[in-house]
């Protein structure tokens, strides 16, 4: 059985989002965060003290597009994955990447500094520059979006998780009202499958049963 461990909406929910698509097992263990504060008995789990952490018999992975990317190579070859003699198998790393590695990146930047840090150490003006250097590199995606429906391969894939949590934590942070109009319907269009919405009431039903905050308390350096 794979066993993630997770925080209420942050970046864990890519794996769980990918477990919802490919309909598998799995334990769902939510994390109070941030867990390295926490939750300290968590840095036996993963010493960085960071989610997503999953375990999938021996294999113990940490990072959350190499997560998707491995889900689905294993779980649903030429469906979510998309296979190395494919056209799109390039665009395909590249979209899975990009998601965390470009867009998450400024966001994370944007949380701490609205949201995480105690008032007299926030930083509007990070905030707000970070927030442009996000939605600016949104860019690459609209011309995309505008004449398909999904990332690569004409069908949804892991890539699609990837980028859609980037879109939904920029929702989280007051900044999805900015989308371009191509970007804001595949939004939409992510937010209406019924494996995103499973995945929302499956952490807040765990979070409840295993008694953990679903909104992260502040000033947790
Ligand atoms: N590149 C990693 C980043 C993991 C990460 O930083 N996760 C955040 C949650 S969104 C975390 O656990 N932060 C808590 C901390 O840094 O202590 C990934 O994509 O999984």
């Amino acid at each position: 059985m794979i066993t993630l461990h997770h925080c209420v909406s942050a970046r864990s929910f890519r794996p769980l989002w990918m477990l919802e698509e490919l309909g598998l097992a799995y334990e769902l263990r939510m994390q109070p965060f941030p867990p390295r504060v926490k939750a300290r008995e968590y840095l036996e789990v993963n010493p960085l003290g960071t989610v997503p952490a999953l375990f999938d018999g021996a294999v113990r992975m940490t990072e959350s597009a190499a997560i998707c990317q491995y889900l689905a190579a294993r779980h649903s070859p030429g469906n979510l994955d998309v296979g190395v003699n494919e056209p799109d198998f390039g665009a395909y790393l590249n979209f899975l990447h990009f998601g965390e590695a470009t867009l998450t990146f400024p966001q994370t930047l944007v949380l701490r500094y609205s949201h995480f840090e105690p008032p007299e150490r926030r930083q509007p003006q990070v905030v707000e520059d970070y927030a442009r250097w996000f939605l600016a590199r949104l860019r690459t995606l609209e011309p995309r979006l505008a004449a398909q429906p999904y990332l690569c391969a004409q069908r949804f894939t892991a890539a699609d998780v990837s980028v859609g949590y980037a879109l939904l934590l920029a929702q989280h942070l007051g900044l999805s009202g900015s989308f371009t109009p191509a970007v804001q319907a595949y939004w939409q269009a992510l937010q209406r499958r019924d494996a995103y919405a499973r995945a929302l009431r499956a952490q807040h039903a765990a979070a409840e049963a295993q008694g953990v905050p679903t909104l992260p308390a502040p000033d947790t350096r």
